[in-house]
């Protein structure tokens, strides 16, 4: 593609709080560069449309120099038509009372028709990132429904949970975000994940050495069961009681995060965690949508293989892997993949 060609990203769930936080960056080159221009499709239902088309009023004043052109509709033939990219946000989200299945139910009625729309209508090396909860399985959803577009272009976001991690960990070394690298988000975007630790270095030397140095060696299994993995795995939850409201411009800044490093590559040796779908990768079962260590050249994330796992991080990963695999039995029942 000519490199002042214009992106054409779609968002759905674009009058949305996470909506509002993500078309300004994007527009503004945060999430493909400063020199590749834009164009942005905003997909709503009919209630939400007002609000998307008031951003889209916001966006024209604007005057980002890289934003070609903003088109609202509740049309998603019409959203996802010529779509380079997709953020896969809009989504139903638990109400009080609502069981697990009433959830798969009411987004694999979202998901799944999204996905053939993305299939029917959208540019042949389409990249879909899944935001909208429950995540990895509204991903696996969109990707069954997306005829002919190969699973791998599918990921969903569990970046905002690594970049959690990472600012935990630095705190904890009293450390720059920076000095860390190896930090990995395994499993599913729910209090399940594994976040780990034992891989990770802080300006190169092992962080769990770096975690006995600060905390003393009996106390760092505790600090990582009991503190850093509740806390990360939790961390939606504490943003919620605290500021009264989901966590919202964190987890745009994840989603651009996600995308530019897909698109732009991880650079050098670091790695990130996002969910694509296993192909059996660390006994994963094949096509489910699990948080890996990733990498990515330019041309699309691919897991990092050959990392060891202990006895504790392989139950860790089960766990989460187990509550992947009911997730994925519960929308089969309902023939939603
Ligand atoms: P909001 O309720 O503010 O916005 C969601 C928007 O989606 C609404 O404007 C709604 O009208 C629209 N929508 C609903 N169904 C749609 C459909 N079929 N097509 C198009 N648009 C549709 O929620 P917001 O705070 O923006 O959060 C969006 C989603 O992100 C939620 O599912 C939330 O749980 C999820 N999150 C995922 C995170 C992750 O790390 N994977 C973290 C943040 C967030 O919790």
């Amino acid at each position: 593609m000519d490199a002042t060609a214009p992106v054409t990203v779609t968002i759905t769930g674009a009058g949305g709080q996470i909506g509002y936080a993500l078309l300004f960056r994007i527009a503004a080159g945060d999430m493909l560069g400063s020199d590749q221009p834009v164009r942005l499709r905003l997909l709503e239902i009919p209630q939400g449309m007002r609000a998307a088309e008031g951003a889209a009023l916001e966006l024209q004043d604007c005057a980002f120099p890289l934003l070609r052109d903003v088109e609202v509709t509740d049309d998603a033939a019409v959203a996802f038509a010529g779509a380079d990219r997709a953020l896969l946000v809009g989504s139903r989200p638990r109400a009080a009372g609502m069981e697990r299945s009433d959830l798969l139910a009411a987004n694999a009625g979202i998901f799944a028709p999204q996905g053939a729309a993305i299939a029917a209508n959208a540019a042949a090396d389409v990249r879909v990132l899944t935001v909208g909860n429950p995540a990895n399985t509204n991903a696996l959803i969109a990707a069954a429904a997306a005829d002919g577009v190969p699973a791998d272009r599918f990921s969903a976001l569990t970046r905002l949970d690594h970049d959690r991690a990472v600012g935990q960990l630095a705190a904890a070394l009293g450390v720059g975000p920076a000095q860390l690298q190896g930090v990995t988000i395994w499993g599913n975007h729910s209090a399940t994940q594994f976040p780990d630790v034992a891989h990770a270095t802080v300006d190169g030397a092992p962080v769990p050495v770096a975690l006995a140095e600060k905390l003393g060696a009996d106390a760092v299994a505790a600090w990582l069961d009991d503190v850093f993995i509740p806390r990360v795995a939790r961390r939606g939850a504490e943003i919620i009681e605290v500021r009264g409201s989901s966590s919202v411009a964190s987890a745009a800044n994840a989603a651009i995060a996600h995308v530019r490093d897909e698109a732009l590559g991880t650079t050098g040796s670091r790695w990130t965690s996002a969910a694509l779908v296993s192909q059996g990768q660390y006994g994963v079962p094949e096509g489910l949508v699990c948080s890996f260590p990733v990498t990515s050249d330019g041309s699309g994330y691919r897991v990092v293989e050959g990392l060891a796992l202990d006895d504790r991080a392989r139950t860790r990963l089960d766990t989460s892997v187990a509550e992947l695999v009911a997730e994925r039995d519960a929308v089969r029942e309902l023939g939603a993949i």
